[in-house]
């Protein structure tokens, strides 16, 4: 076959007609993904014209993950063993037109230019693609209208390990397809053969159950080790399938114990995490309420000195924990998680990984943030990015800056009264529940909150939650309470 054969020369007629229709659509995806897909993808649609909606335009039809990466299929396979040979990818392309490499009695070229369909999957191993399309059945082999048999299950995983930290629940779940192309497909029962072990259980739909066509089931397996454990099941499932009407998912599951740090050093630690980020956490939120108190005004704020400051704040805060200054966690060798710091961040931080101290400081500064955007919106309206469409002057203005100021004490005393309660906790016999303990407190500090508007001169102008319909009367205490108890957990590793 001549190598110099142009791209559209491959294509068949058909395929070139339907081409011209989107050549121009063709030529925007061709910019726009460049960079984004690989060479091997581009001169696989360049040499055969594939692209819009073609079934094979996928990065399914050489790898078993439908979005590419990692293991090729056997297509795939045959291509990488020309590219070692040091031939182009059309070259490789090319020289095993010939060749059936899924041995489903069809040539890749004419799977791939006649029929469009895959050349890497037969109907003896289609099911392994992953994350293929819902339809991808119906184009594994010439002129079989679907691999998929009437009346089949299928069940994924096919082995299950599980990982569980003593004393707490860990789950996965196994999920039951039907199949099948047409017919319900019913399951009389399920369960673990060796059912024995309290550790663990199976949690799903009731029984006998009849799954439709296109549909799943999953099931949960619990695991709640006692302590370190090693535990082997199988988990049987007994259905009509008439050729599989057992089928077994080898379970193992492992019970860990992580090991923590004594309630001491813990107390110490946590001590100097909460005392720190509790001096960062004032100075931050006096910059930002001076900040916007200013914007409100129509005044604009002096953001360079607000940045500084805050910087400054920061960067004594990660000094002091898992920097140069660190004494009580990181210097006196306890890490994260041997302090029992669960592993993400809480709340809208969720991203943040805190198996670091510099992890952990990311965090607080994080859900600071946070707090910040929820105090000022509730105070005065408006958070960043955005800035106040509100102006305010006169007796307004004392009003809302004494809305700041409470709310901000409101915090920084809730941060104190919670703080002091979650470190007894550390070394105490039994836990209380802090917020309970010091409701009495806690609600002294919403009353003077929210006792503000009833001392203002006037409230014209004004935004905030209190202006805001949906919501009550005591809103801004309220969320000044909700913030110190959300940096509480998350100093405390709570969340
Ligand atoms: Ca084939
Ligand atoms: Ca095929
Ligand atoms: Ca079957």
């Amino acid at each position: 076959m001549s190598t110099t054969m142009s791209a559209t020369a491959r294509v068949p007629l058909a395929r070139r007609i339907a081409l011209a229709g989107c050549a121009v659509g063709a030529l925007i995806l061709t910019v726009s993904m460049a960079h984004a897909r690989p060479t091997y993808f581009d001169a696989f649609t360049t040499l055969y014209g594939i692209g819009g909606s073609d079934n094979l335009n996928a990065c399914g039809v050489c790898h078993i993950k439908w979005t590419g990466t990692g293991a090729r299929n056997q297509f795939g396979g045959a291509v990488e063993q020309q590219l070692y040979l040091g031939k182009t990818v059309t070259q490789s392309l090319l020289d095993i037109e010939g060749d059936d490499s899924d041995s489903d009695g069809f040539t890749n070229g004419d799977e791939i230019m006649t029929y469009l369909t895959l050349p890497g999957y037969s109907c003896s191993n289609f099911l392994l693609a992953n994350g293929a399309p819902s339809d991808w059945h119906t184009f594994i082999t010439p002129m079989v209208a679907s691999c998929l048999v009437p009346h089949d299950i299928r069940v994924a995983p096919t082995d299950l390990s599980i990982i569980g930290e003593a004393g707490e629940l860990a789950t996965a779940g196994i999920e039951i397809f039907n199949n099948g192309s047409s017919v319900p497909l019913e399951v009389t029962s399920y369960g673990l053969v060796d059912g024995t072990d309290p550790e663990l259980a199976v949690s799903g739909p009731a029984l006998p159950v009849t799954i439709p066509i296109n549909s799943s089931i999953i099931v949960e397996i619990q695991f709640t080790p006692a302590g370190f454990v090693f535990l082997n099941d199988d988990f049987r499932i007994v259905s009509d399938d008439p050729d599989e009407p057992i089928i077994d998912v080898p379970i193992q599951a492992f019970g860990v114990v992580t090991p923590l740090a004594s309630a001491e050093n813990r107390s110490t630690c946590f001590r100097e995490i909460d005392k720190n980020f509790q001096r960062f956490a004032k100075r931050h939120s006096k910059e930002w309420n001076r900040c916007y108190l200013d914007e409100v005004q129509g005044v604009a704020c002096d953001t360079a000195r607000r940045d500084l400051k805050i910087e400054n704040a920061e960067a004594k805060l990660r000094e002091r924990i898992g920097g140069a200054k660190d004494r009580r966690c990181d210097g006196n060798n306890l890490s994260p998680s041997f302090i029992g710091y669960p592993d993400v961040c809480g709340g809208g931080c969720g991203a943040i990984q805190t198996n670091t101290y510099e992890g952990l400081v990311d965090c607080l500064v994080c859900r600071q943030d946070e707090g910040r955007d929820a105090t000022l919106t509730a105070a005065l309206g408006t958070a960043p990015p955005d800035l106040p469409a509100n102006v305010i002057a006169g007796k307004t203005v004392s009003c809302q800056r004494q809305l700041l100021k409470q709310s901000g004490k409101a915090i920084a005393k809730g941060l104190k009264i919670l703080g002091r309660c979650e470190l007894d906790n550390i070394t105490a016999a039994v836990a209380v529940d802090c917020a309970t303990e010091h409701a009495e407190a806690l609600a002294k500090l919403k009353d003077k909150v929210d006792g503000v508007i009833q001392k203002c001169g006037s409230t014209t102008g004004l935004d905030g939650c209190l202006f805001d319909p949906e919501f009550s009367v005591g809103c801004v205490g309220d969320s000044a309470l909700s913030v110190a108890g959300d940096l509480t957990d998350t100093v405390f590793g709570l969340d």
